[in-house]
């Protein structure tokens, strides 16, 4: 066997190789493929960097959408009241949601003091029992607002007399009392209707709250306006007893309420309801 004859035509194939590496045509198909291979490496990078920019976005997106979310969330939450509690008297405040409660309305001494021709932040003018314009039903007296008893009713007819029937009559009338349970947050009210007609339930409805002592109750500047506004009226249903709870802020504590009524739904010869309940957050007897 001649091996030299057999090797020879390898290094021809070599020699031929060297001549086409070195030929134009081998030249150019040379650099048409490190430019294939520069372009190719661009395309890897161009869609890497797309994939970062998505995925990038998408975090973003992400962040963005649960942002909004929780502070929608938080915004919405306090259809309940939340007020600052101190959980111990020794370190450290929690914030927590507490339902307004029903306070009981009981007056020092079971004093509740009726009152016509009185305006928000005005002088009170006292009322006494009979028929006449600046009194009240005897029958029907203003305590009877606060007995925690809807069967029970406070009526008064000022700037008219028993039987006269006008828009106005029972208007810019109430009463205020001394709680004897002492200062009390409020921020809530609720009327409860009487049992007769519709004409003469509230409408329009204030709240006012003092700490000054008794003698000085009848002084308009000893109150301060906590709530003046419309009542929910029971519209033609008279099997409902109360309304629902007005909800309102507040962050004074009082001892002394003033309510008045200073508009009415219909013509009638007074403004009669069988109680207003005072509704506050953290109370506890
Ligand atoms: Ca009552």
């Amino acid at each position: 066997m001649n091996l030299n004859a057999k090797s020879m035509p390898n290094r021809n194939h070599v020699n031929d190789l060297k001549a086409q590496s070195t030929s134009p045509d081998s030249i150019i198909q040379t650099a048409n493929i490190q430019s294939n291979t520069v372009n190719f490496s661009n395309q890897k990078k161009n869609i890497l960097w797309v994939i970062i920019f998505i995925i990038v976005t998408i975090l973003v997106i992400v962040t963005i959408t649960a942002s909004v979310t929780l502070n929608r969330k938080n915004r919405t939450r306090p259809t309940k009241l939340t007020i600052a509690t101190t959980e111990n008297t020794t370190t450290m405040a929690a914030t927590t949601t507490i339902e307004p409660v029903l306070i009981p309305l009981d007056a020092i001494n079971g004093t509740v003091i009726g009152v016509y021709n009185t305006y928000i932040g005005g002088l009170s003018s006292i009322s006494t029992p009979g028929d006449r314009d600046d009194q009240y039903e005897e029958t029907e007296p203003p305590n009877h607002a606060c007995d925690g008893n809807v069967s029970t009713i406070y009526s008064t007819f000022s700037p008219c007399g028993r039987g006269d029937r006008q828009q106005k009559c029972g208007l810019n009338t109430g009463f205020y009392l001394q709680l004897q349970h002492g200062p009390i947050l409020v921020n809530g009210l609720r009327i409860c209707y009487a049992y007769t007609s519709f004409a003469s339930d509230p409408y329009i409805v204030s709240l006012e709250g003092s700490n000054l002592s008794s003698e000085h109750l009848i002084l308009g500047t000893s109150w301060t306006l906590i709530y003046n506004d419309t009542i929910e009226l029971r519209g033609t249903s008279s099997t409902t007893t109360c309304g629902t709870v007005q909800i309102f802020p507040n962050t004074n504590h009082y001892s002394n309420y003033r309510f008045l009524v200073s508009r009415k739904v219909g013509i009638s010869d007074s403004v009669r309801y069988s109680e207003v309940e005072l509704y506050g957050s953290g109370f506890h007897l």
